[in-house]
């Protein structure tokens, strides 16, 4: 057992730029021989990501759109995955959204839409790929899906608001997934990176905060690095982690350690 990727094929989703998790993910099941699949979630992003997976030492790069609220383009899109390569071993979904004036000040101001537009990107996304995977047999071989959560889902974390709430449903999903999965050999999991300076926490109030915070607090006195959070994720896809499954692994410095 060993930690190569070669010969098995990974889907990676929510590449926005060289600082998204996504594209720390991507390196790092990279360089560990893996060849890697692109979806995007909106044109704004299309050419970053064709940029970005160009630079990877692959003979091409595949990037496809995949609009993760809507059904028929998630079975579109994995529908040509399966007729590009077959058999994907891995999935990691790198995707959250929610209203930006919603992630500030009290929950209590989350309005309806508001509270589904968050679980419908953040949360049931992870589900709804997860069901065309199943419906298309495209993990025949077994494989690893790996979502990313955030501690805002466990405890109180402030302006996380109802990201936090999104996260505590993404996280027993992956419980659920976990479970339905595991007879075909398939493992779900959650890494909950601690802050990182992705464009998803670009302009939210309280950031420099959070990481100053982390630089006091945090059993290993640092933020973490997108090569850290990339290395456990290629951990987990790897048969190194074939006993772990529904789990959540904090990649945070031991910051949710301390009171
Ligand atoms: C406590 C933290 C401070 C920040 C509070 C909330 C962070 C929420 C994350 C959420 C995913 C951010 C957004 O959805 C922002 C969105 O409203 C506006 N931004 C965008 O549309 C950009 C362009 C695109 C690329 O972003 C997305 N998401 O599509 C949490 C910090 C310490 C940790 C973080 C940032 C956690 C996390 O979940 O990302």
């Amino acid at each position: 057992m060993n930690l190569s990727l070669e010969g098995k094929t990974y889907v990676v989703m929510g590449v926005a730029n060289k600082r998204s998790i996504a594209w720390g993910i991507a390196q790092s099941l990279s360089q560990a021989g893996a060849r890697l699949i692109f979806t995007y979630g909106g044109e704004r992003m299309e050419k970053n990501v064709r940029t970005l997976a160009d630079s990877l030492e692959q003979e091409h790069s595949l990037v496809y759109p995949c609009d993760i609220t809507d059904d028929a383009e998630i079975e579109k899109t994995f529908q040509q995955i399966k007729d590009e390569v077959g058999t994907i071993h891995g999935l990691a979904h790198c995707i959250a959204f929610a209203n930006k004036e919603e992630l500030d000040g009290d929950y209590l101001n989350t309005t309806r839409d508001g509270f589904m537009l968050a679980h419908n990107i953040s949360s049931y996304s992870l589900t709804a790929v997860a069901k065309v995977i199943r419906e298309l047999d495209l993990m025949r071989e077994g494989g690893s899906i790996v979502t990313m959560t955030y501690l805002g889902g466990e405890k109180v974390v402030k302006n996380y608001n109802v990201m936090g709430v999104a996260k505590a449903s993404l996280d027993a999903s992956v419980r659920y997934l976990a479970n339905d999965f595991g007879k075909e050999n398939i493992r779900v999991n959650a890494i909950s990176a601690g802050p990182m300076r992705t464009l998803s926490a670009k302009g939210i109030g309280g950031f420099n905060e959070v990481i100053k915070e982390m630089e006091e607090k945090a059993p290993l006195r640092r933020p973490v690095t997108q090569e850290e959070v990339g290395d456990t994720a290629l951990f987990l896809m790897s048969d190194m982690a074939r006993g772990i499954t529904g789990e959540l692994i904090h990649v945070d410095g031991g910051y949710n350690k301390v009171g």
